[in-house]
């Protein structure tokens, strides 16, 4: 036994965290002979380190499938693709009728062509198609800010933009024709709508497939 207490202070020592939370519980200084009993049984109570245990996975798992269940697009169908170019539309509730575009292999260029099916003028619910990675959506949106209407907010001389059409209002149409090389990167590659605060709920992914 006296080997043992040395000992166990040496582990407590190193499992400060163990160790420490047993002795918080046991507050009062006073009690000092229930301390050596909470010391004795806290840690097997603390042992449950199964609980916690359990439910991490389960907290990570549920964090994993959320990202998951909600690609860019929602759960908008896919567009239909004819002669490398396809056409999608904007409304004037803010949103496009596709929530992805997957462009032809054998494909060197593609066009989008998009259609303002609403009535709304173009500085209420302009709607534009940008293309870019993913991870540059909302730093070019953000910059694209700027730009203003008339700049079609769009960042001039981007890099990170790769095509985006004009901005068009209400009963308009525009298109814009890329290099499908240009979406055969490290990608994922999403399209969507610069115009503030559509960018958010207006975008769908774009591979090449
Ligand atoms: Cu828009």
């Amino acid at each position: 036994m006296k080997t043992r207490l040395p000992l166990l202070a040496a582990a407590c020592a190193l499992a400060l965290a163990a160790c420490g939370n047993d002795t918080a519980p046991a507050t009062p200084d006073t009690t000092t002979p229930a301390d050596t009993t909470a010391v004795d049984t806290a840690p097997v109570d603390t042992a449950p380190a199964t609980p916690p245990d359990a439910t991490a996975p389960a907290a990570d798992t549920a964090a994993t499938d959320t990202p998951a269940a909600a690609p860019a697009g929602g759960d908008k169908p896919a567009a239909t693709v004819a002669n490398c170019s396809t056409e999608i539309e904007g409304n004037d509730a803010m949103q496009f009728n596709v929530g992805s575009i997957t462009v032809p292999s054998s494909c060197t260029e593609f066009t989008i062509n998009l259609k303002h099916v609403g009535q709304m003028p173009v500085a209420a619910m302009g709607h534009n198609v940008v293309v870019s990675k993913a991870a540059d959506r909302e730093a070019i949106a953000s910059a694209g800010m700027a730009a203003g209407v008339d700049g079609d907010y769009v960042p001039a001389d981007d890099a990170r933009v790769i095509a985006h059409t004009e901005l068009v209002g209400g009963g308009e149409t525009t298109s814009v024709t890329f290099p499908v090389s240009a979406i055969q990167g490290d990608g994922p590659y999403e399209f969507f709508c610069s115009f503030p605060g559509h960018w958010a709920v207006m975008r769908g992914s774009i591979a090449v497939g």
